[in-house]
């Protein structure tokens, strides 16, 4: 009997279970409140976009953002932004695009020239750029991924105080950037065009850039509304150098700074790579861009200053005026499309990364 009940029991529990089943799988209800908690799911544990973590993480971030730019050494930001998913992770968050101007701007900011100034100084200021002279915000999208190409010879002292400048100075732009200081080997004549080109071929092996600025050592930006960021058309940056009175020494100069996308470029074949010694291939880029009917354009003389370093002025190419005249016959050939190097040697340092090539 005690069985049978048993059993009995079991048939009308089992039996009840099933009709509850089968009453929740085909009822509409059960499907919609189904769906309604996915979505909550999927918006705050899932997707953090607004949800309470990612902003406490944006919080912090910002926080990181204002003492490395406004104090000095901070925590590491970029092992921060590494580690946490921010960064560089397999499935990146999407942030929100950074402002078309950013918010950490100041203006005219006269820089600091300090031959002298500790390199150990330099790096533990700076401890934010720890992937090789790569940074990036990590609260929000930059709107521009920026190479800056430094052709170099020698000049330690220079290289100091410029990254001591420029970090800072496209830090508070709010661009995703990296510097890449590109030299020859030292028996062979110092040749600007052809070191800007190996920069930007290899600067391109590594990142999808949208812009390449061609930055001589010597240039410091005064005014950081003067935006390191690409146009449609060609960029020539340094209009008013403190060298030349802050006055355009000549309409047709596109040398010191200048800013190119990488259609812009490959569209004029880069620079030229005959012009060995001081002088001229900048004037043969001008050349290139109006044999393609490109326009220049130039930002406002008064946000536009730089200071030039002081410097032995180099020894002028004496075949630089023939090579100017005679370039237009060799643009197709002559550039980065044919170009021959082979890499010497290749250092990551935390605050840029130096390549130095021969031909
Ligand atoms: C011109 C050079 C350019 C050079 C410019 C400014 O004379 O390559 O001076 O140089 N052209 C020729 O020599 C044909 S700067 O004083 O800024 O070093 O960029």
């Amino acid at each position: 009997m005690v069985e049978k009940h048993g059993q009995l029991k079991n048939e009308v529990f089992v039996t009840n279970k099933t009709s509850f089943c089968r009453r929740l799988f085909t009822s509409p209800r059960f499907y919609i409140v189904f769906v309604v908690f996915q979505v909550f799911f999927i918006a705050f544990f899932i997707y953090p976009g607004d949800s309470e973590s990612y902003n406490q993480m944006l919080v912090v971030t910002n926080q990181q953002m204002e003492e490395v730019l406004f104090n000095g050494t901070t925590e590491n930001l970029c092992l921060f932004a590494e580690t946490g998913s921010l960064w560089n992770s397999s499935n990146p968050v999407k942030r929100p695009s950074c402002p078309i101007i950013s918010p950490y701007l100041v203006g005219v900011k006269t820089p600091v020239v300090d031959l002298s100034i500790d390199w150990e100084d330099v790096f533990a200021k700076y401890d934010v750029v720890r992937c090789n002279g790569h940074f990036k915000p990590s609260s929000c999208q930059a709107r521009q991924k920026v190479a800056l190409i430094v052709p170099f010879r020698d000049r330690y002292g220079h290289l100091k105080v410029f990254l001591n400048h420029i970090h800072p100075f496209l830090m508070r732009q709010q661009l995703d950037y990296k510097i890449y200081f590109i030299d020859l080997d030292d028996d062979i004549l110092f040749n600007r065009g052809l070191l800007l080109n190996v920069g930007f071929l290899e600067s391109s092996k590594e990142y999808n850039y949208d812009c390449y600025i061609f930055h001589d050592v010597d240039l410091l930006p005064e005014n950081d509304h003067n935006l390191y960021r690409c146009s449609d058309q060609p960029r020539h940056m340094s209009v008013a150098v403190d060298k030349f009175n802050y006055k355009l020494p000549y309409v047709s100069i596109f040398g010191g700074v200048s800013a190119m996308t990488k259609d812009q470029i490959l569209f004029v074949n880069g620079f030229s790579n005959k012009f060995s010694g001081w002088g001229g291939e900048d004037d043969d880029m001008f050349n290139r861009l109006k044999f393609h009917n490109m326009t220049l354009m130039r930002s406002m003389d008064d946000v536009s200053t730089y200071k030039m370093l002081k410097h032995k002025q180099s020894h002028p190419n004496p075949k630089r005026f023939k090579l100017i005249k005679t370039g237009m016959k060799r643009v197709k050939q002559d550039g980065v499309r044919n170009l021959e190097y082979e890499i010497l040697k290749r250092n990551e340092f935390p605050l840029y990364t130096y390549i130095k090539i021969t031909i």
